[in-house]
């Protein structure tokens, strides 16, 4: 059966690839595919925009099983910004290294018990023959002083979890893979990709 990842962002393929290997599941990208959605984000939470992600795919090849992520920062000091438009904060177009820095200035002289963050993701599924549904993973942490780490992607660097009291660009794939949002999501989303396919899975 094959699993077509409804996405654009070759970050969130790669950790899809080094995620579902190891539990033995196999997903090609939207472009391996050779589909390209026209895709409008107009829901209001991260599972609305996953699924219209995943349901644009699914259009599109009615045979495979589609998974889409949406995904993003919410900082509570900042009102959970940017959250649900966590891709399209100060512009698509604009370095990470920039949005970081824009945030590192937001926060500055906000105490470290408050600068308390997550990254949510949500996984939306559409199976052949229309089935639905979403599986949702969190990680907490804080956003540091000052970006740190070389892996990871997006807002990784500013973002820190504990006990190690490094940021997510600063572990290992494995390790982050084994704590993120993207990780529980995507093992639930396999376990119940597992209850429907039974042993094909
Ligand atoms: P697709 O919609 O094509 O999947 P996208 O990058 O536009 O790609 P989203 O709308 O879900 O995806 O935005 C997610 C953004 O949230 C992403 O671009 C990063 O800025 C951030 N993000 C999500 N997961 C992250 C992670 O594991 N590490 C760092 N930043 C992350």
């Amino acid at each position: 059966m094959k699993i077509i990842f409804a996405t654009g962002n070759q970050n969130k393929v790669r950790e899809c690839h080094e995620i579902l290997d190891g539990l033995g599941l196999s997903v090609i990208s939207q472009k391996e595919a050779g589909l390209a959605p026209e895709v409008e984000e107009n829901g209001t939470t991260f599972e609305e925009n996953a699924m219209i992600k995943a349901k644009a795919v699914a259009g599109l090849a009615p045979e495979a099983i589609v998974i889409a992520d949406d995904s993003g920062l919410e900082i509570d000091a900042l009102n959970k910004e940017p959250g649900i438009y966590s891709a399209r904060y100060m512009g698509e177009d604009t370095s990470y290294d920039i949005k970081n820095r824009n945030l590192l200035d937001r926060l500055k002289g906000v105490e470290e018990d408050k600068r308390t963050a997550r990254f949510v993701c949500a996984i939306a599924v559409v199976m052949p023959g229309g089935e639905s549904f979403t599986c949702t993973g969190t990680i907490e942490g804080y956003i540091g002083d000052e970006p740190m780490g070389e892996n990871g992607f997006g807002y990784d660097p500013i973002f820190y979890v504990q006990p190690q009291g490094v940021s997510t660009a600063a572990l290992s794939p494995e390790e982050k893979n084994a704590i993120s949002h993207r990780g529980k999501a995507m093992r639930k989303m396999r376990e119940e990709l597992a209850k429907r396919l039974g042993e094909k899975a």
